[in-house]
């Protein structure tokens, strides 16, 4: 029902599988068939699918595979669904009955697989690939329709650690969040410079959506105006989205006019992602990213943590993007320990999950916070008596600690900035981010590309890393590296300097020399 294609290699991506949707078919059936197999090898726990492209222009989809608790697919399933989705259709059936010898899956247990997805048009047909793949091999699937990614790993940590989590349906969700926002919240909407108002960027992309539903529940306990909805002609992430917010470093199409200062938020479309910004009384835009909204959750942590009289090991995990000065405020000012791990979630959480709290958050906005059990037994039991520990405890349930959840993130960074008291300009304040950019550069294949050290240093093609040294060092303040994107095909060029001027010259430099040294193709990048 679902032959494949294209003869092209297909690569696991930095989030799953990921290309122009009319190539996808066969991978989402085979993915569906992958999931039952998971589910049966991990005892009929339940498995996700979540189809989405996430940031990715319209035409693009993929698939994203949700683990029982919540984190990305393991690693070592990474190469059997590479295998699985490469293999011919003459293979498959063979194929499939060698993972299940391999792995021992005994094909008559029962499996479970939850499916979601996007508002992409081309959707709704992956999807039912995807449940045909299930079906195929005699599995349970439950589908949940248009729902957000961090949606879909809530259903599964709901149902796999029977309902201790929360309920696995949409209404258990917004009931979870809200409920801890409001008692949170308690009343007060306004507090200090902190105002009530927010202007959503929903990317045209299912964040709007639940957006809106969040909006109809939330008894204006938050004025949230939603633009980019996903009505009429505008297109998901095009010209908005939290993706297009922090790479261009400007606001998104369908902005309203607004007082200066007022916060704005952008996520992207499968909404796992979120940003903040603003303009200033003389109208430059200011950006608030995942860098700012993990600093300003650890120093809110340290200090709730502090005075429960806590001892608790907080550490936060980043990328090589972090913004040079993020680094510093964290390390020097809150002195919190940090990790540097490769671009992912699947990187991130693990790193993470070592600390009693793990806060972590790529520059782009996607992040969450994970609590240990041992830390979440030890606030309960503080909470008897503290109610700063009562605090922290609807602040843990305020939290999707299964993945980063853009509309999750927003509502703890609003109710930080209350109980702070603070609007956009004290918390833009904390530190001054060193000027960066990002490019995209097109080569032939960018797997020539190969990176260590947390993708801060290229070690393939031979000699780029010592052309980029030699460029870096005639910048104050200089830091630039190159990585292939694992979901775009094109290699990415991150630059920071002290001046704007040198961050734009170094960016450009850098892109040059991957044009020369590793196969560019297309038009010279033009300074
Ligand atoms: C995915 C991953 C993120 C990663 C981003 C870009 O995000 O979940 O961890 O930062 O891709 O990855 P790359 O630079 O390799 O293209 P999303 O929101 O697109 O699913």
């Amino acid at each position: 029902m679902y032959p494949k294609v294209s003869k092209e290699t297909i690569q696991y991506g930095t989030a799953g599988f990921r290309g122009k949707a009319e190539l996808l078919d066969s991978v989402m059936f085979r993915m569906g068939v992958l999931a039952t197999l998971r589910s049966r090898f991990r005892e009929g726990s339940v498995i996700g699918v979540m189809i989405t492209a996430s940031h990715n222009p319209e035409p693009d989809n993929g698939v994203k595979l949700i683990d029982p608790k919540g984190e990305m697919l393991e690693s070592s399933w990474e190469k059997i669904a590479t295998d699985l989705v490469n293999v011919s259709d003459q293979e498959l059936e063979q194929h499939v009955a060698n993972i299940i010898k391999d792995n021992q899956i005994d094909i008559t247990s029962s499996s479970y697989v939850y499916v979601g997805m996007d508002n992409r048009y081309h959707s709704p047909r992956l999807l039912k690939a995807v449940a045909d793949g299930v079906i195929a091999l005699k599995g349970n699937v439950r589908e949940f329709g248009i729902v957000t990614t961090p949606m879909m790993h809530f259903f599964v940590v709901a149902a796999n650690t029977k309902e201790a989590y929360g309920k696995p349906t949409e209404e258990g969700y917004y009931d979870k969040l809200i409920s801890a926002f409001e008692k949170l919240r308690n009343g007060q909407l306004e507090n200090g410079n902190y105002r009530n108002r927010l202007i959503f960027d929903g990317a045209n992309g299912v964040g709007a959506r639940k957006m809106l539903q969040f909006n109809k529940r939330m008894n204006k306990s938050l004025d949230v105006t939603v633009i980019n909805q996903g009505v009429g002609p505008g297109k998901i992430n095009e010209e908005c989205g939290a993706d297009h917010v922090k790479v261009q470093q400007k606001p998104p199409v369908g902005m309203p006019i607004v007082e200066p200062y007022t916060r704005c938020v952008s996520v992207d479309g499968d909404a796992d992602r979120v940003v903040y910004f603003f303009t200033d009384e003389t109208g430059q835009f200011r950006l608030l990213d995942g860098d700012r909204i993990a600093t300003l959750v650890a120093g809110y942590l340290m200090d709730l943590i502090q005075s429960c009289q806590l001892d608790l090991r907080l550490g936060l995990v980043q990328t090589a993007y972090a913004n040079g000065a993020s680094t510093d405020y964290i390390v020097n000012e809150l002195k919190v320990p940090v990790s540097c791990v490769p671009t992912g979630v699947k990187h991130l959480h693990h790193k993470a999950l070592e600390y009693d709290i793990g806060i972590y958050f790529e520059a782009n906005g996607h992040g969450t916070i994970v609590f240990s059990d041992s830390s979440k037994a030890a606030i309960s039991e503080a909470a008897k008596t503290n109610p700063k520990a009562q605090t922290l405890l609807l602040v843990i349930d305020l939290i999707n600690e299964t993945v980063g959840d853009a509309i999750s993130d927003m509502l703890l960074v609003e109710t930080i900035l209350n109980h702070k008291g603070w609007d956009v300009k004290d918390w833009i304040s904390s530190y001054a981010d060193l000027p960066n950019q990002q490019l995209k550069i097109q080569v032939k294949d960018r797997n020539v590309i190969q990176t260590t050290d947390a993708e801060r240093v290229c070690v393939k093609p031979e000699g780029l890393q010592d052309e980029i040294n030699q460029v870096v060092a005639n910048y104050k303040r200089g830091r630039a590296f190159v990585r292939p994107s694992g979901t775009e095909d094109v290699v990415r060029v991150y630059a920071e300097a002290s001046t704007r001027e040198d961050t734009l010259q170094l960016a450009y430099e850098v892109g040059r020399l991957v044009q020369k040294l590793a196969g560019g193709v297309g038009p010279e990048l033009v300074n």
